[in-house]
């Protein structure tokens, strides 16, 4: 028998996909029969999950004694106590303070020692720093020793309420940088 090189093609092809459904029949087949022998798996749970519980109880215990920990050691250093001890007796000193690029506009230039003084804050321009910082009885006192601040914003008024402990000479700097000659904005005022 002589086929034409069609009827070959033709033969090869069927065969392929004889071929190709018979081993899918087959796979198909192992899955069936894998899938049918298969039961659900006996197993002790409580072995496993016993054991994870316990580990997860002491864990959680361990956890929360150490946070109560941290919780009681970061509170003792808390600020909290000496600001709420902080009392206004009596009508403040009130002053006007105004920022603007680049100094300080104050309304007193000597506030009284022992007394409250609110300081109302404002800016001009942007927002800047208001720290108050004291520098010695005299201002010899190079490194100031800081004292209150606040936000100086326009259009916004923050009140500041100190009581200055001790008489001398008191220095305000900017606190937030607000432009090239930012450091040398500063005031001084006294004490007494
Ligand atoms: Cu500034």
């Amino acid at each position: 028998m002589v086929f034409s090189k069609e009827v070959k093609s033709v033969r090869t092809q069927t065969w392929i996909g004889i071929m190709s459904v018979a081993s899918l029949v087959a796979i198909a087949g192992i899955f069936l029969k894998v899938a049918m022998s298969t039961q659900p798996r006996e197993e002790n749970y409580e072995n496993i999950t016993k054991p994870g519980y316990a580990i997860r109880r002491k864990y959680f215990w361990a956890l929360l004694i150490v946070s109560v920990v941290c919780l009681v050691i970061s509170v003792i250093s808390f600020p909290y106590p000496a600001i709420m001890e902080a009392k206004i007796t009596g009508e403040p000193v009130v002053v006007k303070a105004t920022g603007f690029q680049f100094g300080w506009e104050l309304d007193k230039d000597v506030l009284p020692v022992g007394k409250p003084v609110r300081f109302d804050v404002t800016a001009k321009d942007v927002n800047h720093g208001f720290g108050i910082y004291y520098h010695g009885k005299d201002g010899s006192l190079k490194k100031g020793i800081f004292v209150a601040q606040t936000q100086a914003m326009p259009d916004y008024i923050n009140k500041l309420y100190v009581t200055f402990k001790d008489p001398g000479v008191y220095r305000i700097w900017c606190l937030e940088y607000c432009g090239a000659a930012h450091h040398i904005m500063t005031y001084e005022f006294r004490v007494e």
